[in-house]
């Protein structure tokens, strides 16, 4: 068991088969802290209008959170845009844990953070929600879609080969660019906020990075990529993805050099079937392919 003084998480998408729940109670199984951070979107009650789906797991993950409140962990949940609904009680404490909008958390080095889930700074969700909603169904439809029109076009003896894939890649070189939009709104953000640093979730794109004497930390998910910040008890910034008991965590080094944090996350092979000890899904890998 590891001791941090604080782990952050965004992201764990509860309440959807897409959860990797038991994952996550591995992770927090091996790390111990005296601050814990939900940086949003801890539960989804968007997908949970659709179809819920609530495993055994689950449920112990709320369970641990809960009992490390009860035991003198302070336990801070800044909801997201799928638990917007917590946000109709910021500043009230619900079993220990407090919800806040927004918080500075002062890290053992002095540096100040932001603390902010993010969607706001997202212009897709911000001003066209129901693109969002679709979005999130609409990739598992174009690769299914894929699928079947190859097959079609094999039967029919088409000679040549015109990827549906390969044409919404195209259209992904645009995800990049959306990601690189929202990284700099939420530094310029936070320079106006005249903090050190800012920790956010939402796009799913773990990352800790310096630039400008300002500090970008995304946690990522525990749908996907399994990842989490940890605050050591020197201040150091930490980006952790956790592959599973076996494989113990791969860790980054804090504030690290792109490669190095490149290196930490791996590309996942071209053809979307996650390695044996990965948990890299078809979303995030569409989006951080150039
Ligand atoms: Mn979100």
């Amino acid at each position: 068991m590891t001791h941090v003084r604080s782990i952050f998480l965004s992201d764990v998408h509860l309440g959807t088969r897409a959860c990797q729940a038991e994952r996550l109670l591995e992770f927090l199984a091996e790390h111990s802290c005296d601050n814990l951070f939900l940086v949003g979107d801890i539960v989804d009650f968007w997908a949970m209008r659709r179809s819920m789906y609530w495993s055994a797991a689950q449920n112990t993950v709320v369970q641990k959170i809960l009992k490390r409140a009860r035991h003198g962990v302070r336990v801070i949940f800044v909801p997201g845009n799928h638990d917007e609904i917590a946000r109709e009680h910021v500043g009230a404490s619900f079993g220990n844990i407090r919800v806040e909008r927004e918080l500075v958390h002062t890290a053992a080095d002095g540096r100040r953070y932001l603390l902010v889930h993010g969607d706001e700074f997202d212009q897709v969700t911000k001003y066209h929600r129901w693109i969002a909603v679709l979005g999130d169904r609409a990739y598992g439809l174009v690769v299914r879609l894929n699928r079947i029109l190859s097959k079609a076009r094999c039967a029919l003896g088409i000679a040549g080969h015109w990827s549906l894939s390969g044409y919404v890649k195209t259209k992904v070189k645009g995800a990049v660019n959306f990601i690189f939009d929202y990284e700099e709104a939420v530094m310029r953000h936070a320079r106006e906020r005249r903090v050190d640093g800012v920790i956010c979730g939402h796009i799913h794109a773990a990352v800790v990075r310096e630039s400008d004497h300002l500090v970008y930390i995304n946690c990522g998910d525990w749908v996907d990529n399994c990842t989490a910040i940890l605050e050591h008890a020197d201040g150091r910034m930490e980006l952790v993805r956790w592959l599973g008991r076996v494989a113990a965590a791969e860790r980054a080094p804090a504030v690290a050099a792109p490669a190095v944090l490149a290196r930490a996350l791996p590309d996942p092979p071209a053809d979307g079937v996650p390695p044996a000890t990965g948990r890299i899904g078809a979303r995030p890998a569409a989006r951080r392919a150039a």
